[in-house]
């Protein structure tokens, strides 16, 4: 059964048509604020409170309920559920619209939007309203050290261990939705690519920096795409 386990690399792109923007898009979130004073400890050590008032309005937009898992998010998590082997889906994403489509074998290696996490203790529990220095952390009862649950740039992403697990147990690797700008996510498919003869797949809108890696790529809206690979696979069709 190992031998046909699958993971998938999911970046903004797969959010992009619930109407959460992504980041290195022309109306991406980079355009807007500079990374170096919202998405590092740097620059929420310098200005907290604009590190939260970046974060509330994103949190404020996914908490609305504005945003609805789309067809790509539902294909994914149909394949989980239809497919005779592993699935594991390793999102950059720090929305819950992979969990609200239904995955459940899910590792959110960039945090959760909806939870805090306390410098002082630890304690990260779920946070669907506005952070600021008046927050009280629920496990130490200190106020102002809670903090968004992200993985901020120079900080390590999470559940390492278990990705590179995942990454060495799969045959087919897919991204989807990523620009492959960031690491280590980025270098997920060479990982692969090193470990055996795993099939790696790009499906995204236009070719990402990483795209010569892979030995397939197809490219178009996730919701047509993506849909249409997990029908492939479950077929047993070729891809692509
Ligand atoms: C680490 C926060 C060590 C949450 C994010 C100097 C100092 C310190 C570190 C570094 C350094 N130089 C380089 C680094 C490493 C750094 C890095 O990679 N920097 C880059 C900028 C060069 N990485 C880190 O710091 C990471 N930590 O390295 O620790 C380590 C390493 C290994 C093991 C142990 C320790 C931490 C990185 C995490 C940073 N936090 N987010 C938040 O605010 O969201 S990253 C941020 O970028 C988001 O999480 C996002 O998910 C991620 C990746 O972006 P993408 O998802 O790819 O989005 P993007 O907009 O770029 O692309 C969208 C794609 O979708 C495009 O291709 C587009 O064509 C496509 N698309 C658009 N529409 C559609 C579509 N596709 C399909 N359908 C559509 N409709």
């Amino acid at each position: 059964m190992a031998d046909e386990a699958i993971v998938v690399l999911t970046g903004a792109g797969i959010s992009k048509e619930s109407g959460l923007d992504t980041f290195r898009d022309t109306d991406g979130v980079w355009g807007r604020v500079r990374l170096e004073d919202v998405a590092t400890p740097e620059g929420y050590r310098r200005n907290p409170q604009l590190v939260h008032a970046f974060y509330n309005a994103r949190r404020r937009q996914l908490a609305s309920g504005s945003a609805q898992p789309n067809a790509a998010h539902l294909a994914l998590a149909r394949l989980e559920r239809e497919w005779r082997g592993e699935v594991v889906v390793i999102t950059q994403n720090i929305d819950d619209l992979h969990e609200r489509a239904g995955s459940r074998n899910l590792i959110h290696m960039h945090g959760e939007l909806l939870k805090g996490r306390c410098d002082l203790c630890g304690e990260i529990s779920p946070w669907p309203d506005d952070l600021d220095l008046d927050s009280v952390c629920p496990g130490c009862n200190h106020k102002g050290r809670v903090r968004p649950h992200v993985v901020w740039f120079g900080e390590v992403p999470l559940d390492m261990p278990l990705i590179f697990s995942a990454l060495d147990r799969c045959r087919t690797f897919v991204a989807v939705g990523t620009s492959g700008n960031v690491y280590p996510a980025a270098g997920f498919v060479t990982h692969v690519r090193s470990r055996g003869p795993a099939r790696t797949i790009e499906l995204n809108l236009e070719p990402s920096l990483g795209a010569t890696l892979f030995h397939e790529t197809i490219y178009g809206p996730a919701t047509e795409v993506v849909p249409e690979f997990v029908e492939a696979i479950l077929a047993g069709r070729k891809t692509g």
